[in-house]
């Protein structure tokens, strides 16, 4: 029990992670002085990750930045001196006024996913910037094209309940590595195995996930949609489908049936690198009568050219086979279609003005680089970071720090560190951590809503997100009501009442409680009987929204932007798939400047096979420079001759580092490219040749 002085708060987890974690904080005389997991909240279960387990250690950081600042050096060194609020605020005010008077579409808001919490994440500053009528930004730079691949298919990002994987007996884990980045999900799995489960993985990189199933396979990056068409092929050429449920719930089987009969296993394992033989067995395995398969399926394939595409085609697969009809079957990419988020009532796009001058202008976030160097109409001429570190996590990173350079912008950060993009800020404000705001977070790994409670009083004159923008708002002369609602006003608007899951969520229950599970049931089998939330109600092998979009209606296959069969001139210069997947101490670049998650991943490594390796004349730990047009980075090399780390082919740099603190000054995103996925403008990580040679130390 807490003494007088003790408390216990909750807390939610806020990183961009599926898990979404319940905490309890235990605060002694104001200050935090220990998080765990919170033991009664189900699916996370009282256990916290590597990183977050030790989340005092970035609260509490001496390299918090604790007052507001302006800028004194040249841009990107990172020299600044204190400032008050005040000057700070007004700062920029006058500057968004006077740069709004010619056009407010140049001022860019650039946020992505620091916090997850409704409130903090997408409330009060979207409102500011919708109000303020500047350029909208295109979150893409995630999910976008596996998001859009799956909804042409199944309507929603809604699948398989997490829960019920403890009772699956074939489960495939295709372009995800839960071990590292969705842990509960994994103890579901772990659960499954020990009631005799066969777990499947399908990953180019020998992942911590692929070494612990039973059967990896690895194809090269980006062609995952060639893989799936050839899984339908065999199902339905083997008469494995179920025919009840393709009738009853599905669309455009006899134009499916046409489209897969030329992908044989022969033609998908030339453009996968995989056996025809395994293919064959894989597809018999998963379409085994009797028992359904659930498969998880993640953001690691949707990042190269067809990411889209290749999310579709696997999105297909459980109506084929009708695993739909069981809890513990199906597909699961995201939960978070099942909640009713009221994004209109948080965000109040409605607040942009109707001004023809200026109708509305959308920036994406995966062409930063781009957007900030070419003529623009109107250019931007001021951005204001948040929730977000570009100049480390965006593609083609050369291109985004020349953006960010250019003398003429006028830079806002808000952070918790200075980070690499905080060196290019003109004015940086200081932000709280979690355990210094209050917010309510969905989940997209799990079906429970959760309140953050504040625990500890914000450190130094850090302030939370909403606390900016609404005192931007006042500084504007923004009158509206919405602008002084306090955060937990906010908060009780974020799920519609009216929808069938959400309408159960309740603030009293969220704050005597903590937690809620949807109004869904235990476990939650969401297409057992159809009911799709596509146009037509069912599941979509032939999409007339597609149609109309001008893609194909079908699922199909489009190969790597960057790869021999449409760019042979380049795979000769740059032989080897470069992909950089999340470090497990790392979450994308937030942990990487603390002392313990640096020392534990060590260096920046660049996992390679023994025979690509050797051909190259390179040994385990050497040294190495990483290129191709774009720009280059170093790393050292690791080299397993047993368990190689990845296939033949394809080299890994775990991510993602911070450039100042890497040893060169780049990381991976050096040589990543800014063209965009097939659907939703994603940006295409994972779809990038480089050439890698030795490099003095
Ligand atoms: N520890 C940790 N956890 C994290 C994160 C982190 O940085 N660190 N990041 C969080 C975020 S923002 C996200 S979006 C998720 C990301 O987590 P995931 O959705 O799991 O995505 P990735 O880790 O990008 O990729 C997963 C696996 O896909 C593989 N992969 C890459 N290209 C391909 C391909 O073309 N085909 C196939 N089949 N596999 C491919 C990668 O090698 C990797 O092992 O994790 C979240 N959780
Ligand atoms: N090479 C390569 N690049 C990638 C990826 C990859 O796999 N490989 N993955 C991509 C993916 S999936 C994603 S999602 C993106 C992630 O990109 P980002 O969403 O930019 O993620 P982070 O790098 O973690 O940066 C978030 C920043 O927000 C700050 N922050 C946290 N909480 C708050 C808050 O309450 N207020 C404010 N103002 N700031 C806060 C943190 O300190 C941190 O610096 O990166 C992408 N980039
Ligand atoms: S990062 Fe993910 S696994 Fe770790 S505590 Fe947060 S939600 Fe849980
Ligand atoms: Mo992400």
């Amino acid at each position: 029990m807490p003494t007088e002085n003790e408390q216990l708060i909750r807390s939610v987890c806020p990183h961009d992670c599926p898990d979404t974690c319940a905490m309890i904080t235990r605060v002694e005389n104001g200050r935090a002085v220990k998080v765990q997991g919170a033991r009664d909240v189900p699916f996370t279960d009282g256990v916290l990750c590597a990183k977050v387990s030790h989340y005092l250690e970035r609260t509490y950081s001496d390299q918090r930045i604790l007052h507001p600042m302006r800028r004194v050096g040249q841009k990107g060194e990172g020299r600044f001196e204190r400032i008050s609020w005040e000057l700070a605020l007004d700062t920029i005010a006058a500057r968004f006024r006077q740069v709004a008077a010619h056009d407010p579409r140049s001022i860019l808001p650039y946020s992505y996913a620091g916090t997850m919490g409704l409130v903090q994440r997408s409330s009060m500053d979207r409102r500011f910037f919708h109000r303020l009528g500047a350029s909208f930004l295109d979150r893409t730079i995630c999910a976008e094209a596996g998001y859009q691949g799956y909804k042409a298919t199944i309507g929603e990002t809604i699948g398989t309940d997490p829960e019920a994987f403890a009772d699956a007996p074939y489960i495939l884990i295709w372009g995800a590595n839960p071990v590292v980045s969705n842990l509960h999900l994994w103890s579901r799995i772990v659960e499954a195995r020990r009631k005799g489960a066969r777990v499947v993985c399908i990953d180019p990189v020998r992942s911590l996930t692929a070494e612990k199933s039973d059967w990896h396979l690895a194809p090269l990056p980006g062609t995952d949609a060639a893989l799936a068409l050839a899984i339908m092929h065999v199902l339905i050429r083997d008469g494995l489908c179920d025919e009840d449920y393709i009738a009853r719930y599905t669309t455009g089987y006899s134009t499916l049936k046409h489209r897969v009969a030329g992908w044989t296993p022969a033609r998908a394992a030339a453009e996968t690198g995989l056996n025809a033989e395994d293919i064959e067995q894989l597809a018999r395995e998963y379409g085994q009568e009797g028992r359904p398969a659930a498969i998880r399926v993640n953001y690691g394939l949707n990042r190269c050219a067809g990411g889209g595409a290749a999310m579709r085609a696997i999105a297909c697969l459980p109506a084929l086979t009708g695993h739909w009809r069981w809890a513990c079957g199906g597909i699961l990419l995201s939960t978070s279609g099942t909640y009713g988020s009221d994004s209109q009532a948080l965000e109040r796009p409605d607040l942009y003005p109707d001004n023809p001058l200026f109708p509305p202008r959308h920036v994406n976030m995966s062409t930063i680089g781009d957007a900030l160097l070419d003529e623009q109409s109107p250019p931007i001429r001021a951005i204001m970071v948040y929730n977000a570190n570009p100049v480390a996590v965006a593609p083609d990173s050369n291109k985004v720090r020349a953006g960010f350079a250019r003398e003429d912008l006028f830079c806002v950060v808000h952070e918790l560190f200075q980070t690499d993009t905080a060196d290019y800020a003109d004015i940086l404000l200081p932000a709280t951590s979690q355990l210094e705001q209050w917010d309510i977070h969905k989940s997209y790994g799990h079906l429970n809503v959760m309140v953050n409670q504040p625990a500890i009083a914000p450190l130094g004159e850090a302030r939370p997100n909403t606390w900016v923008f609404r005192e931007l708002a006042r500084r504007l002369g923004f009158s509206e009501a919405c602008f002084s609602e306090t955060d937990e006003e906010i908060g009780a608007l974020a799920f519609r009442p009216d929808h069938p899951h959400s309408g159960n969520v309740n603030m009293e229950t969220l704050r005597e409680q903590g937690w809620q599970r949807l109004n869904v049931p235990r476990p939650h089998a969401p297409f057992a009987e159809g009911g799709f939330p596509t146009p037509s109600g069912k599941c979509e092998f032939y999409s007339d929204t597609l149609a109309r979009r001008g893609l194909d209606p079908l699922p199909c296959y489009i190969p790597p932007r960057e790869g021999p069969r449409t760019n042979p001139e380049l795979a000769k210069r740059f032989p080897l798939a470069f992909v950089s997947p999340p470090s497990r101490h790392f979450l994308n670049s937030s942990f990487a400047n603390l002392p313990r998650f640096l020392q534990a991943e060590g260096r920046p490594w660049l996992d390679m096979h023994p025979t690509d390796a050797r051909s190259r004349g390179l040994k385990d730990g050497d040294r190495v420079r990483i290129f191709n047009d774009r720009g280059a980075f170093h790393a050292w090399v690791r080299l397993d001759a047993d368990n190689p780390g990845v296939r033949s082919g394809v080299v890994s740099a775990p991510s993602i580092w911070w450039q100042k603190l890497s040893g060169d000054g780049c990381n991976a995103n050096a040589v990543t490219s800014q063209a965009l996925t097939d659907m939703g403008g994603g940006a295409t990580f994972y779809d990038c040749l480089v050439e890698v040679t030795a490099a003095p130390l």
